[in-house]
């Protein structure tokens, strides 16, 4: 079945047509990025209109979806509503902005437009499956940001500032064949670390801090995301103790982790190890998110996630403990859920370096 056959499956059973007008679902239907341009899929077929920039490439590469020069997009779409002979049309209700929704309701004025979340939620349904093909894109990904660890682990040294490690990170995953960066590189030195989302500075690493990395890389559309915390110099005795309980939370979760269990069952056997240590109220994230073609999305390794997560998807594993004007750890890999287990796709050590 091709990914139009199954969106349907997904989709009550009067659902007669999908409108398609996001990037990231544009790409995921035909395989082809842009940064415009419309899908229209009906059940017995599908049409991709795009415009002259991207005619060449479209008609080469898009196979499962007919290629329409996009002249006057909306007579074009109408057109394609009538010899389909249809009454309703799905829209993304969580991408399309409310100034287009009012577009199309003014076009297709004998049209019932479904704008619930029907339609998006389908499609997220259905990214939560990676495919074989999705996943070596993936890896592929994973790679690329790992070899680049490997590089920069050599680079950072005292003096060096968070700003030329992330630098340096980002200029080697390119290097070695990213497409773009899955998002902008953090990299954290000292007290600094104990912001989970905080921004690379000028400020130098200096002798027995922590250096906190969290980046990756994207190759053919699809996302890696992992995250290393190591010292420069020699630890303190806290410093080793907090990173060991990270460590402890990570692999009980990546040991327990399966398809079928609930996101907040995942989230809950990292988060009882870092509680039970003491250290509860300086674990403020969740444990981990779905991973694809966006660096976030469906399914959520979260408290508030009472769904299972499905055997197919990929999910970071990234407990951390932060403590305010001292000093953080985080500790991220991503795993693909398996009936009885999952497959770790990150191979980077995980003991503490001190470089
Ligand atoms: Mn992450």
């Amino acid at each position: 079945m091709n990914r139009f056959e199954r969106l349907f499956e997904e989709l009550p059973k009067d659902a007669e047509c999908a409108l398609i007008t996001s990037a990231i679902n544009r790409r995921y239907f035909t395989g082809m990025k842009s940064s415009d341009g419309t899908v229209l899929i009906f059940r017995d077929k599908a049409y991709l209109i795009i415009d002259f920039r991207y005619i060449e490439k479209a008609r080469a590469t898009v196979k499962n979806a007919e290629v329409i020069e996009q002249r006057k997009l909306y007579s074009q779409i109408a057109e394609l509503l009538e010899k389909h002979n249809v009454s309703s049309m799905a829209i993304e209700s969580q991408t399309m902005t409310v100034s287009q929704l009012n577009m199309i309701r003014n076009k297709f004025r004998n049209i019932n437009i479904n704008c619930t979340d029907m339609l998006s939620n389908a499609i997220n349904t259905l990214r939560c499956y990676k495919s074989p093909e999705e996943l070596e894109c993936i890896k592929k990904a994973q790679e690329i940001a790992e070899k680049a660890l490997d590089d920069i682990l050599k680079f950072i040294k005292v003096g060096v500032t968070e700003r030329e490690i992330a630098l340096e990170l980002n200029h080697r995953m390119f290097l070695y064949g990213a497409e773009d960066l899955s998002f902008e590189t953090i990299v954290l030195s000292g007290a600094n670390t104990s912001m989970p989302h905080g921004v690379p500075s000028d400020k130098p690493v200096q002798d027995g801090e922590f250096v906190l990395m969290d980046f990756g890389a994207v190759y053919n559309g699809y996302h890696s995301d992992m995250t290393r915390t190591v010292c420069v110099g020699e630890p303190s005795e806290e410093m080793r103790k907090v990173y060991n309980i990270v460590l402890e939370a990570q692999n009980a979760a990546i040991n327990a982790a399966h398809g079928g269990m609930t996101g907040t069952d995942l989230d809950n056997i990292a988060r009882s190890v870092i509680e039970d240590a003491g250290y509860g109220e300086y674990f403020g994230h969740s444990l981990g998110h779905g991973v694809g073609l966006e660096i976030h999305e469906r399914p959520n390794a979260a408290t508030s996630y009472i769904n299972e997560l499905n055997t197919g998807a990929v999910i970071t594993i990234e407990p951390g403990i932060y403590i305010a004007g001292k000093f953080g750890v985080r500790i991220e890999d991503f795993v693909i859920l398996t009936e009885n287990g999952c497959e770790n796709l990150t191979k980077s050590a995980k003991n503490l370096i001190s470089l």
